[in-house]
C-alpha cells in the first residue's frame, strides 16, 4: 500500500495584521492587475516548496527545522510587481535583509539531511498576491509594510473545492533580537 503524502512548503506565516494588511493589498493588485486575489487566510512567503511528501519525511524535516537558530527580521515589504511567465501578481523587497537568506540557506540544509533535493532555482523573495492577472503592475509600495517576522513554518497544501488551502503544521521561533 502506498504511504500517504502531505504536499508541503516551508513559509514564513504572517501575524494577524501583517495578513490583514497583505490581503487588503492583495485586493488592490488584483483589482488593477484584473486577477484574482489570494484568499486572505492564504497569504504567506514561501521558503522551499517541497512537494508531496510520506509523513516520514516531515517527520525528518520537522527534526531538522527545530535545531534551525537563526534571528528574527524585520521584512520591510515595499513593492508591489508581477511575472508575466505564471500570470502572477506579487509584493517584495527592494532589498533582501541577510538573515532571511540566513534562514533560507538553514532550510536548504534541513531539506538536505532530509533526502531532499533543495530547488536549484535562486531564491525569490516574493508575497503572491494576484494569480491569472490581464496586466503587469509594478509599482514601489509606499508606504512599505514592515513584517516582524519572528517564526517560520511547515505548511500542508490541501485542495478544497474553493481552491488550495494551506495548513500550517508546526511553527518553530526565531531568536529574538537583544
Ligand atoms: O509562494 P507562492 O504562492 O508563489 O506556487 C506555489 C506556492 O508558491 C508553490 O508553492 C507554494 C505553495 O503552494 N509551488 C507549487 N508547486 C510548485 C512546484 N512544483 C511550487 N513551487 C515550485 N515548484
Amino acid at each position: 500500500m502506498n504511504e500517504a503524502t502531505q504536499r508541503l512548503f516551508f513559509a514564513i506565516w504572517p501575524d494577524a495584521s501583517t495578513s490583514g494588511a497583505l490581503a487588503m493589498l492583495a485586493q488592490q493588485v488584483a483589482a488593477e492587475s484584473g486577477g484574482r486575489a489570494t484568499a486572505p487566510g492564504n497569504v504567506h512567503l514561501t521558503l522551499a516548496f517541497l512537494g508531496d511528501q510520506p509523513s516520514s519525511v516531515a517527520r525528518a524535516l520537522s527534526a531538522a527545522a527545530a535545531r534551525i537558530s537563526a534571528p528574527a527580521f524585520d521584512l520591510v515589504v515595499d513593492r508591489v510587481d508581477s511575472w508575466r511567465k505564471n500570470a502572477i501578481a506579487w509584493a517584495g523587497v527592494q532589498s533582501v535583509p541577510p538573515p532571511l537568506l540566513e534562514l533560507h540557506q538553514a532550510i536548504t540544509r534541513s531539506l538536505v539531511v532530509s533526502g531532499l533535493e533543495p530547488d536549484e532555482r535562486p531564491f525569490a523573495v516574493h508575497v503572491t498576491l494576484a494569480r491569472r492577472i490581464a496586466a503587469a503592475v509594478r509599482r514601489p509600495l509606499a508606504p512599505p509594510l514592515v513584517w516582524h517576522v519572528t517564526a517560520f513554518t511547515l505548511v500542508a497544501s490541501e485542495l478544497a473545492a474553493a481552491g488550495a488551502r494551506y495548513r500550517v503544521l508546526s511553527s518553530w521561533p526565531l531568536v529574538a533580537k537583544t
